[in-house]
């Protein structure tokens, strides 16, 4: 072997022992909260995955406030976590904290929700099309209501938020072509089934006791469950009175679409951990990038689709 060689193979050699030298031990989570069954479940399949593959999970719950997530990520680097998992609560104020955190040349892997700040500043985002979810949910109204005349009202997730933008975007996109489809009234119930609940109540009261709305889209389910709940209280059936589509396919949308409560929901997968982990345990073996957009799958779900039976088969996976 010629010296070349020889110096070529053990640069080669010193690369990779020091990418697998910094594989991961411990990992920083830094979660948005609770407050969706969605949100739980992907916190209980990250931990699962976690522990799977041998990681020691830091975790930290925002409670959906931004500055707690920014705290949690400057401490996780005062650690010196070999990666962060974030899943941001907002789009906008990340750009510090990131730099901060490349800075510290710990690679971080954003989960759910995109950012604005530039793509150099994560390795990979692991998420679902949320334009295209938005789309999925307008365009099974458009079809399920054909020319009738349909008045919507609107249930947005956290204002700021990558999934409220986009998943209102998306809705709009199938529904533009329709003049028979408005969108009526619109507010954000934070994700959650209280304030879902709560702004459902008043919509339902400024519309005329719920008598002109056709159609309620909520940008996820747990907004829709507890909306169901308001139209109940109203005297009014929801499913057929007023139809009722929305996003992540919990156990919960299932279990009213098998009761004639809910009528579509687009599938939002909480396992984003896997496909974060896996690009995390390439870049550490070879330094190999992974493309910047991890994208994850978004399939409908009607009362066609038997509902009783994908309640089952969700009920116990942490939601
Ligand atoms: C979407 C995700 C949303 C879920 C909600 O990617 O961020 O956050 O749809 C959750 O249930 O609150």
């Amino acid at each position: 072997m010629t010296t070349n060689t020889l110096m070529t193979t053990v640069a080669a050699l010193a690369i990779s022992a020091t990418a697998a030298m910094a594989e991961g031990e411990t990992i920083g989570f830094s979660q948005i909260g609770s407050e969706s069954g969605w949100r739980a479940a992907e916190t209980t399949l990250t931990r699962n995955q976690a522990e799977e593959r041998g990681y020691q999970l830091q975790f930290s719950d925002a409670q959906q406030k931004q500055e707690n997530q920014i705290a949690a990520i400057r401490s996780f680097i005062a650690q010196g976590v070999d990666a962060i998992l974030l899943a941001p609560v907002v789009a906008t104020g990340w750009d510090s904290v990131l730099e901060e955190a490349k800075e510290a040349e710990i690679p971080v892997v954003l989960l759910d929700r995109q950012v604005d700040s530039s793509d150099d500043l994560y390795l990979t985002a692991v998420g679902s099309n949320l334009v295209h979810e938005g789309e999925v949910a307008g365009q099974w109204l458009a079809d399920a209501v054909g020319d009738k005349e349909c008045r919507i009202v609107e249930l947005q997730g956290t204002t700021g938020s990558s999934p409220a933008i986009d998943r209102k975007t998306g809705f709009e996109n199938a529904i533009s072509g329709h003049d028979n489809l408005s969108i009526v009234r619109s507010q954000t119930g934070d994700f959650t089934r209280a304030q879902g609940k709560e702004v459902m109540e008043s919509f339902l009261q400024a519309e005329n006791g719920g008598q002109d709305i056709c159609a309620l889209y909520a940008h996820n389910d747990d907004m829709a469950v507890g909306a169901i709940q308001a139209i109940k209280e109203a005297g009014i059936a929801p499913g057929k009175d007023i139809l009722v589509v929305s996003i992540d396919a919990v156990p919960d949308i299932f279990k009213a679409m098998a009761d004639g409560e809910a009528n579509a929901t687009v599938e939002l997968t909480p396992n984003m951990a896997g496909p974060a982990f896996d690009a995390l345990e390439a870049y550490w073996a070879d330094g190999t990038m992974p493309e910047k957009f991890i994208q994850t799958e978004s399939k409908l779900y009607t009362q066609s689709d038997d509902p009783a039976g994908e309640y089952e088969a969700r009920k116990d996976l942490g939601y």
